[in-house]
């Protein structure tokens, strides 16, 4: 017989299906999605920041496109990175709290994107309780990690410590992942940076970064929180619940007591006494687990701050807002290792061409209070920890270069969009929907979440935030507290961009709190948020 037609045949198919694989794969892009931990918008330059520098997320920025209005479903670290590989409202992933443990019998993005030829990882801070699942690489720090020498777990289940600070730690480990990956498939990427999260404790080199700053306090923040009592009752004031020991790294050796009657306060201890008392602390707790050149340079940066600190005797709003200005300057120098190691991530993928299909997005888990409203923290529907900062760089589509745009996009639109990338589709149980049409085209006029819905639950620890939901469209945003507080709260976002002015009772806005409400109705129905429609109908 002769075969010498049809082994031409194969050759040529088998030569045909080579090339279509390759170019589909071709066609998926990389992905390397850098999520950071409480980074505010604010604290962004390109967010419009001139105090501070961060010269790599802007850099990211001018190459692609910032988001004014990215939001998140639930303003707290794990429901947001459930929300984030679910596609999924708390209510439905269930992780409704931090500290909770995510249920692995659910589906993961990462999955998806397995079956559909990606190779996939998650490194850096995970907080869902339960270890990854769907990932085929991954390298995580137990609950909220450590910014010293910190514990990483991997999928061997072999628990490491890595010597070093946590962000650089992070981006050691990213540049030997894209380098041990396999290169002939894409990848998809989760960098969960730890930075900047509570206590923030810079990197040794950007001790005092920002110490010649005098950081200007916000216009809120002796907000007196007048027609918002779930404000009023929580506890994340910079002047009151931030502390002096922990949060600012602030010994005080020299006695508490506040100057009275015009006495200097006496030091509790002296001399020789004061060093050793500095040298104890600075062995406690965080330090601990510090060597000791880097306990050294603690000690010595927070020991003569704490020294300076004793001779001011401060009091009243002069305490407060010095301890505002140690809480900027800690903030921001804590974030400044986190923009340099953005930077260190792309250097690396443009030595290693990979920068052209290569996707990079930088979001936080939830935006943060920078002193507004006289906080820290995050939680409520209000726009400092609703919005997070959201930056995308696409080679595919260079007309993004430098774009602002300012269509609202959910933290639960994430993942389809992602998948959508490679024309995945959507599975059902994802809630969230693609915003590629949006990177296609930022003027769209036809893409529109019809306002975007938001759920927070923790409570009351640890910071007294009374459990809301709502919807924050364009123009304003519609919020019902319904424990610890039972209240609604309306702010007309374009009036009264710092929402200090309850309009909820205002006869002027009814009609416009009546289309609110129903279409907030709308969104639980069609979310499928039951605990909240049940509040929802007993608070009409
Ligand atoms: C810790 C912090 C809180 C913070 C939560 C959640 N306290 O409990 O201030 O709100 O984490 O943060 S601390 O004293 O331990 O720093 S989250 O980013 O994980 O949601
Ligand atoms: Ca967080």
């Amino acid at each position: 017989p002769n075969y010498t037609i049809p082994m031409k045949k194969i050759l040529i198919l088998l030569f045909f299906c080579f090339h279509v694989v390759v170019f589909a794969q071709h066609k998926q892009p990389n992905i390397i999605f850098i999520l950071s931990d409480d980074h505010a918008y604010q604290a962004i330059g390109a967010y419009g920041n001139k105090l501070i520098s961060t010269p790599n997320i802007d850099r990211l920025a001018k190459s692609g496109a910032l988001f004014n209005n990215a939001i998140v479903s639930n303003a707290i670290c794990g429901p947001s990175r459930a929300a984030f590989i679910t596609g999924q409202y708390s209510h439905k992933n269930g992780y409704k709290v931090n500290d909770g443990v995510l249920d692995t019998n659910q589906r993961f993005l990462p999955e998806i994107l397995s079956q559909n030829g990606y190779q996939t990882a998650w490194i850096g801070k995970w907080h869902l309780g339960s270890l990854p699942k769907g990932f085929d690489y991954w390298n995580v720090m137990p609950v909220q990690g450590h910014y010293f020498n910190p514990d990483f777990i991997n999928q061997k289940n072999d628990t490491l410590l890595y010597h070093g600070y946590v962000t650089e730690v992070i981006t050691e480990l990213t540049k030997k992942y894209l380098k041990d990956r396999n290169p002939d498939k894409p990848f998809f990427l989760v960098v969960g940076e730890k930075a900047t999260h509570r206590e923030w404790l810079p990197d040794l080199q950007d001790l005092g970064a920002y110490d010649s700053v005098k950081f200007p306090l916000p216009a809120t923040f002796y907000d007196d929180y007048k027609g918002r009592t779930a404000a009023a009752k929580q506890l994340m004031s910079v002047g009151d619940v931030l502390t002096l020991k922990t949060d600012l790294k602030i010994n005080q050796p020299f006695g508490e007591k506040p100057k009275v009657n015009n006495q200097p306060a006496k030091p509790a201890v002296k001399g020789k006494e004061i060093e050793e008392s500095m040298m104890r602390y600075y062995q406690q707790g965080e330090y601990a687990r510090m060597d000791s050149v880097q306990s050294k340079a603690y000690r010595n940066y927070y020991g003569q701050l704490a020294k300076e600190f004793a001779q001011l005797n401060l009091t009243g709003n002069a305490l407060k807002e010095w301890k505002f200005q140690r809480y900027m300057k800690d903030y921001y120098a804590t974030a400044k290792s986190l923009d340099r190691n953005i930077g260190e991530i792309l250097d690396y993928l443009d030595k290693n061409g990979l920068s052209e299909n290569t996707i990079v997005i930088y979001a936080s888990d939830q935006g943060f209070y920078l002193g507004e409203h006289g906080w820290f923290d995050k939680r409520f529907i209000y726009e400092e920890s609703l919005r997070t900062p959201f930056i995308i760089r696409m080679p595919q589509l260079p007309a993004l270069k430098d774009k602002k745009v300012n269509q609202i996009i959910s933290n639960v639109d994430w993942a389809p969009t992602i998948l959508d990338f490679s024309g995945i589709a959507k599975p059902d149980f994802m809630q969230g929907k693609s915003f590629l049409p949006v990177l296609k085209n930022p003027q769209i006029k036809n893409w529109s979440k019809d306002g975007a819905y938001y759920h927070y639950y923790e409570y009351p620890g640890p910071h007294y935030v009374s459990p809301h939901f709502g919807i924050r469209t364009d123009d304003y945003v519609l919020v019902r507290f319904y424990k610890g507080t039972e209240a609604w709260e309306l702010y007309d976002l374009k009036k009264d961009p710092s929402e200090l002015n309850n309009i909820v009772d205002d006869k002027h806005y009814n009609t416009i709190k009546n289309e609110l409400k129903k279409k907030l109705n709308k969104l639980i129905v069609a979310y499928d948020d039951q605990e909240a429609l049940k509040v929802f109908n007993q608070a009409l």
